[in-house]
């Protein structure tokens, strides 16, 4: 962000930025073109705001459960046969979607974010920073097997990160 204000806050660099802006400038009349240059100032800074706003604002993820500091909202969700059930990171810090493999439908295959085959697998990954769901990423998976789905955050496990999903046939 500092960068950005640095970068805005001189000349040269505003003219790259905010080309089309320049064609007006009033070369000729500098009460004006200093107008034209806080006009601009400001344009810059509501873009950068604007540019937040598309990475942590509106770019508010959809997600049937969102994913918060240490809990799965909501942390019990039933859905349908086939269905997709989508988990919306919408944190600061990264979690993962990982299941019980003891705790699924014995049909049911193993489901992790990573494509982990094991809960095991899935532990592992984590230390080497894989598996991870980032902020303001989210993650998908479709449910095949009816029955009862337990998972788990496994940074966050110790704090009860925890969720469960119920498919009916
Ligand atoms: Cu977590």
């Amino acid at each position: 962000m500092k960068e950005m204000k640095d970068k805005g806050s001189r000349y040269p660099n505003l003219v790259g930025t905010n080309a089309r802006y320049f064609v007006i400038v009033p070369q000729n009349q500098s009460m004006k073109r200093r107008a034209f240059l806080a006009g601009v100032t400001g344009a810059t800074s509501i873009s950068i705001a604007g540019c937040s706003s598309a990475l942590f604002g509106s770019e508010r993820l959809n997600g049937d459960i969102v994913m918060g500091s240490e809990t799965f909202n909501p942390n019990e969700l039933e859905v349908k046969k086939g269905d997709t059930v989508t988990w919306a990171n919408d944190d600061i810090r990264r979690h993962s979607v990982t299941a019980y493999e003891t705790n699924i439908p014995e049909a049911a295959e193993y489901f992790a974010s990573g494509g982990f085959n094991s809960e095991q697998a899935a532990r592992d990954a984590w230390q080497k920073g894989r598996g991870t769901i980032d902020p303001k990423t989210t993650f998908k998976h479709t449910f095949e097997v009816p029955g009862t789905y337990s998972y788990f955050c496994v940074p966050h496990e110790v704090g009860g990160m925890t969720g469960t999903i119920v498919v009916t046939e």
